[in-house]
């Protein structure tokens, strides 16, 4: 527990708080087997970023938010207190919620808000999942400024699959506007046009070298000479993928979305939003200071988009002590931001540590189109989106509509049948020419709804997701909530089943929560129906979300005494 709260309270996380991870080195963690207890108190707190003073969102001041750390197999349990002015919830991003999905989080989809003055608390239990997820407000675009990793360790007794690592760190990617990232989200829904773009990201909290005002705060990452250290990088940007490359220091992927990889070994990684990497990195180049750095990789083009990097430095303990004698650290190379051979590149590299025990027979199969839209402008009023219309996304035509005065788990659980309905396409409704550069405009505009699709407890999955070109093909980060998935093979064009099928990996595919989803291409992904609840599958680019770029799951209990759904904790917060 102590280890816990010591956490809990730092204060400057940015400046002092890699530091003091870094001294509580991989093997000297304390964990007991009990519940480990955390207050989360929503509460607005001036920062400085870019030159200006912002009242951002935290949980207890900080920014980001508490590293939550536990072994597989523990239990959380977190007193979420909202003292802020917004409606808040907070998603546990990549856990599985083995049958408790009232702590999953996502508003009106799991529970209804808490509302200011409110608290709920979330629990749950870590079951078979070990490396790097992510906490994060999963209410309106609070999770700009409202997110923390959630490092899971080994079951006592047990090591990584790979060196110990003499250091660990987290390097959580973030989005910054220099305004409130709520008036951007709200004003783009009046509107109907694209969000502003961001300003900067970060890297836990700080911006970096190349931003003005901003490097005196650089975040800095120790390391020594000889040392192999363990990097946790998450991508916690709004609405951005992102390349990350550190300067003479290949990485050693070694896991992503807590489950092991086969290790192997990349100058660039490629992180969607949802995403994480572990990567551990060998210190075996001249004592001195090297950039860490990360920028978009973006595929919606000609869009605009925040071209800027984000900067930390990694810097050798025995280097020249860099306030006498600041040397410029050297930079690394990062791919073009269309590179999207880079990023198919990584992301075609991922495989499982060992043979996974993969569904072979699929019971319900899918395929679900992901993709941009626009609705027409509702008359007397003037759009900002293309062609005067507003900007909309949609699964399978269907664009998503969170209900307001119910969460579709409550609703489910007590048999109210007026907020949902189970009738979500298992095929697109019309076939196309998916990833042409010329659809018909006819087909540009889908239908609001609140859809979800039924599975039978245990049945064996197979989603193809396809990107479609309607405004423009995009690459996106779809995210399933209460499940990992194998990503058993993806590619460009239309997914053809007789071509394509021959490329499935079956052996050993990585095992994900979240897939980047290729532009103007598909993935394949499978999964066992085994968690009872209402699972949201979205893009995790929060601009697609706002739009629509979701559908919801509802996973029916088994038989078993433990394959039901728990009952709702009694404080689960009503509409
Ligand atoms: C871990 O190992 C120690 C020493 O061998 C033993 O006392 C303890 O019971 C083990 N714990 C677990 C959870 O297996
Ligand atoms: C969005 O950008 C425009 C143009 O720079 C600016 O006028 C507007 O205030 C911005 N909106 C928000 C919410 O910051
Ligand atoms: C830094 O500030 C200058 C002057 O205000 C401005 O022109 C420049 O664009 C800023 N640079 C960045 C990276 O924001
Ligand atoms: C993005 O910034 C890079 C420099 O970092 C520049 O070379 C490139 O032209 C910019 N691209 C766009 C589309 O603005
Ligand atoms: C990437 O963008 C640049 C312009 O910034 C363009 O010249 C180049 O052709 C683009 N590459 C790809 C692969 O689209
Ligand atoms: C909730 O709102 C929807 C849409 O406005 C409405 O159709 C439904 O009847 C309402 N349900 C309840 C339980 O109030
Ligand atoms: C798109 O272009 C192709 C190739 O030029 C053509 O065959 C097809 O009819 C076009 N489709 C539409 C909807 O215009
Ligand atoms: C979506 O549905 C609308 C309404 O039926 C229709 O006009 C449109 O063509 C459909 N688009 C696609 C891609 O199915
Ligand atoms: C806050 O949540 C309540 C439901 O609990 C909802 O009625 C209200 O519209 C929400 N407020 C905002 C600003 O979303
Ligand atoms: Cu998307």
């Amino acid at each position: 527990m102590e280890a816990y709260s010591s956490i809990n309270s730092w204060g400057s996380w940015a400046l002092l708080g890699l530091y003091l991870l870094f001294t509580l080195s991989a093997s000297s963690f304390v964990v007991e087997a009990e519940d480990h207890y955390h207050d989360f108190v929503i509460q607005a707190k001036p920062v400085k970023r870019l030159c200006k003073t912002h009242n951002i969102i935290t949980v207890n001041g900080q920014f980001p938010g508490p590293t939550l750390e536990a072994r597989n197999g523990d239990t959380l349990v977190i007193n979420v207190v909202n003292r802020a002015n917004y409606n808040i919830t907070i998603h546990w991003h990549g856990i599985r919620q083995m049958r408790t999905a009232w702590a999953d989080g996502p508003e009106f989809v799991t529970q209804c808000p808490i509302r200011p003055g409110g608290s709920y608390t979330y629990r749950f239990t870590v079951e078979g999942q070990e490396g790097t997820l992510w906490w994060h407000a999963h209410s309106s675009w609070l999770r700009a400024t409202v997110y923390g990793a959630l490092i899971i360790y080994p079951k006592q007794n047990t090591s990584y699959p790979f060196t110990q690592p003499k250091r660990e760190a987290p390097i959580i990617l973030g989005e910054w506007w220099d305004a409130n990232p709520i008036d951007v989200v709200n004003e783009a829904t009046r509107t109907g046009a694209a969000p502003n773009i961001s300003d900067a990201y970060t890297i836990n909290g700080q911006p970096g070298d190349l931003y003005n005002c901003s490097s005196s705060e650089t975040v800095i990452i120790p390391v020594d000479s000889g040392e192999t250290n363990l990097i946790r990088v998450i991508n916690a940007a709004l609405n951005n993928e992102l390349f990350f490359s550190i300067a003479g220091h290949p990485m050693t992927v070694v896991g992503a979305d807590a489950a092991y990889l086969k290790p192997f070994t990349t100058s660039v990684i490629m992180l969607g939003p949802g995403q994480t990497t572990d990567v551990l990195i060998t210190a075996n180049q001249p004592p001195g200071r090297y950039y860490i750095a990360s920028r978009a990789y973006f595929s919606a083009q000609p869009a605009p988009f925040d071209n800027t990097t984000t900067t930390a430095i990694l810097e050798y303990k025995s280097a020249p002590c860099p306030a006498k004698k600041p040397t410029t650290p050297t930079f690394p190379s990062l791919p073009a931001f269309n590179d999207t051979g880079a990023a198919t590149a990584f992301t075609t590299s991922l495989r499982s540590l060992s043979a996974v025990d993969i569904p072979k027979n699929i019971d319900v199969d899918l395929f679900f189109t992901v993709g941009l839209g626009l609705f027409d402008c509702p008359s007397g009023q003037t759009c900002g989106g293309p062609n005067g219309k507003r900007f909309t996304a949609s699964m399978n035509n269907i664009s998503f509509v969170l209900p307001r005065n119910y969460s579709i788990l409550q609703a489910h659980h007590h048999g109210v049948n007026s907020v949902f309905t189970t009738d979500f396409p298992a095929a697109p409704p019309v076939q196309f020419d998916y990833t042409a550069n010329n659809v018909s405009q006819a087909l540009w505009q889908p239908v609001p709804g609140t859809k979800l699709f039924k599975l039978k407890y245990g049945s064996a999955v197979q989603i193809v997701l396809q990107d479609t070109s309607i405004v423009t093909p995009e690459n996106h980060p779809i995210h399933i909530h209460g499940y990992d998935f194998y990503i058993i093979a993806e590619g460009s064009g239309n997914f053809n089943r007789q071509r394509d099928t021959a490329k499935f990996n079956l052996v050993d595919p990585p095992m994900r929560n979240t897939v980047a989803v290729p532009v103007n291409g598909w993935a394949v992904i499978r999964f066992i129906a085994d968690n009872p609840g209402i699972w949201l599958m979205h893009c995790h680019l929060d601009v697609h979300i706002t739009w629509g770029l979701a559908m919801a799951f509802l996973v029916e209990n088994g038989v078993g005494e433990l394959q039901a759904l728990e009952p709702p904790p009694e404080d689960l917060p009503l509409c």
